[in-house]
């Protein structure tokens, strides 16, 4: 089935399923409230897992009148369309990562620049902390309630023919990023021709040779089964861009204060359980993908920062954004 197709059609059934209902004007608890979720990973993955324990903590909570439904496995399509449904409100949340806002809010791009972040606890200090609310806030004027970050590892270059140990060896391949013009801007700065598609159509263009390459963490190697398809992966860990779960404004802003409130903590309180599956997670992907074939080598990390510049010079740009950037580096 065409994807759009299946998009609109999952966004009908939604819409059929009678959503604003149980929203009743001036109650001062939501009754019998489902959140539907979307998530482009399957069942099982980290990011899955969170969201599902969020619901379980709002539905202990609420004495069971709030509840989460995930939609996995990309069923309400990819992560542009996920996000312009839950914008609109015609579902209530999504998990994203960071990447597929840039272009709408520029705070967010902050959050995916190649090499900022010293390692994970430096990412996850700044993104659950006032940096990480600031960029949260500005997604506001556009429907989107940032509820929290959860982790995505670090990424790193899988390609088809020779792996990307130094700049030189992914130099004028054609490699797959997420639709952000931040990201097209970073495989220029390392040489290379990017071509941004929806995740969902990555694995195809991998198999047919449209691109030569892409970049993700482990457990996304895993899962979508890029392992099979582009065996060497380098670990260059040029970006590690969080997750982001959002719900829309319209779905957020009917719920009465104490249950937004409630929505809020519950999402606060999901992320050590995310952060503990994630762990576990990226270790048995690797080890997964290496049974399977995949080679994993070391490159030349310090060859592909220093040629990053350009990305920033054009993406931090106004004043609000080199702050951003300047107390991250400091922090
Ligand atoms: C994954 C991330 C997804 C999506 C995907 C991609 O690591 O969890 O949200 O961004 O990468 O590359 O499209």
């Amino acid at each position: 089935m065409p994807r759009i197709e299946s998009t609109r059609r999952a966004a009908l059934m939604l819409c059929g399923a009678g959503l604003a209902a149980p929203f009743i004007a001036g109650r001062a608890q939501a009754q019998g409230v489902t959140l539907r979720s979307a998530d482009v990973h399957p069942d099982g993955y980290p990011t899955v897992e969170g969201v599902k324990h969020m619901g379980r903590l709002l539905q202990e909570r609420t004495s069971g009148r709030i509840r989460i439904q995930v939609f996995h496995s990309r069923q309400l399509g990819d992560e542009k369309d996920s996000l312009e449904q839950t914008r609109l409100g015609v579902i209530d949340m999504t998990r994203v990562n960071t990447a597929p806002l840039n272009n709408l809010v520029p705070e967010t791009l902050v959050a995916g620049l190649p090499f900022l972040f010293r390692d994970t606890g430096h990412m996850q200090r700044t993104m659950d902390g006032p940096i990480g609310e600031e960029i949260g806030r500005a997604c506001l004027p556009h429907n989107l309630v940032a509820l929290c970050y959860y982790d995505a590892g670090a990424r790193s270059f899988y390609t088809r023919a020779k792996p990307a140990r130094t700049p030189d060896d992914l130099r004028g391949m054609k490699i797959r990023v997420q639709q952000s013009d931040m990201w097209v801007a970073m495989m220029r700065a390392f040489g290379a021709n990017a071509t941004p598609l929806p995740y969902g159509e990555v694995y195809s263009a991998l198999q047919t040779g449209v691109v030569d390459g892409a970049e993700n963490n482990f457990p996304s190697y895993l899962t979508a089964r890029h392992f099979e398809v582009a065996k060497h992966y380098a670990m260059t860990e040029h970006s590690l861009t969080p997750e982001i779960l959002a719900m829309g404004k319209r779905s957020f802003d009917r719920l009465p204060r104490a249950d937004q409130e409630a929505v809020r903590q519950a999402a606060r309180d999901s992320v050590p359980h995310m952060r503990e599956a994630w762990v576990r997670m990226e270790g048995d992907a690797r080890r997964q993908v290496e049974a399977g074939g995949a080679q994993i080598v070391d490159a030349d990390k310090q060859a592909f920062a220093k040629l990053v510049q350009p990305v920033y010079d054009q993406f931090v740009r106004d004043d609000r954004l080199r702050k951003l950037v300047e107390r991250i580096r400091a922090a």
